[in-house]
């Protein structure tokens, strides 16, 4: 099996794009009895994560103008894969998210990254559904991806294996996985989640920082899926 890409796990910089107006009304969700979200709260927990992601991860934020005509711009990780050099632009399965992959591109544009575009028609692919271990990809065959998205990543890719994953239950693959650190994969559910605790628990040189995200939440976002982190430590 090949060794693990150096530098995998390590981030310079990361984007975010603030919560729209139109998120607790417009916003995609699974369970359409969510609709209580608080655009305060929402608001004050982005900031708290960016603040983490800033102060205590030591990146470099690069912040995208809020789009109140896009109600799930926030969840940046869906309109783009970076990994190394290289950044794909996606196509996100949601028709109405499209339009989110054109500040994306720039930002990602503006940081000198090698730019592939999915611009196939009978493509689709969110980044909620690609896990990099550091070895290889899995990508979730979801409502949001398809085979032939998942074709085009392997293409933009090509030193690392692709399997699929089939998604039943979940929006994304990562909905319920993620990479912890290398090597380490959570995998949560009910049961998988409190598991997960415990092997976070026994990684005592981890540092664990709580950041709560309950109204995003609400609409199927998680953490993971509101940045998206780049490495240029090789330029500096
Ligand atoms: C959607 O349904 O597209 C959004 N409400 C949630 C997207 C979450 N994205 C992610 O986990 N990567």
């Amino acid at each position: 099996m090949a060794g693990l890409t150096v530098g995998f796990g390590e981030y310079t910089h990361a984007i975010v794009r603030g919560v729209p107006a139109s998120l607790p009304k417009d916003a995609l969700r699974m369970n359409e009895a969510n609709d209580d979200v608080d655009l305060a709260r929402a608001r004050r927990e982005h900031e708290l994560y960016v603040g983490v992601l800033m102060h205590k991860l030591g990146l470099q934020i690069v912040e995208l103008p809020v789009d109140d005509s896009l109600p799930d711009s926030v969840f940046v990780e869906d309109a783009a894969l970076v990994c190394g050099d290289t950044a794909l632009i996606t196509r996100p399965g949601a028709l109405g998210r499209r339009k989110e992959t054109e500040m994306v591109k720039k930002a990602l544009t503006d940081l000198h990254l090698n730019i592939v575009e999915m611009t196939d028609e009978s493509a689709t692919l969110d980044g909620g559904d690609v896990l990099f271990t550091g070895r290889e990809f899995f990508v979730g065959l979801s409502k949001r991806t398809n085979q032939r998205g998942a074709e085009i990543l392997a293409d933009a890719f090509k030193d690392y294996a692709v399997s699929t994953v089939p998604i039943y239950d979940a929006l994304h693959l990562k909905s319920f996985c993620s990479m912890a650190g290398p090597g380490l994969l959570v995998i949560g559910s009910s049961d998988g989640a409190q598991k997960a605790l415990k092997v976070f628990e026994r990684l005592k040189d981890h540092m664990l920082i709580p950041v709560p995200l309950t109204q995003m939440a609400k609409v199927d976002g998680s953490l993971s899926c509101c940045s998206i982190l780049v490495n240029k430590r090789h330029e500096m």
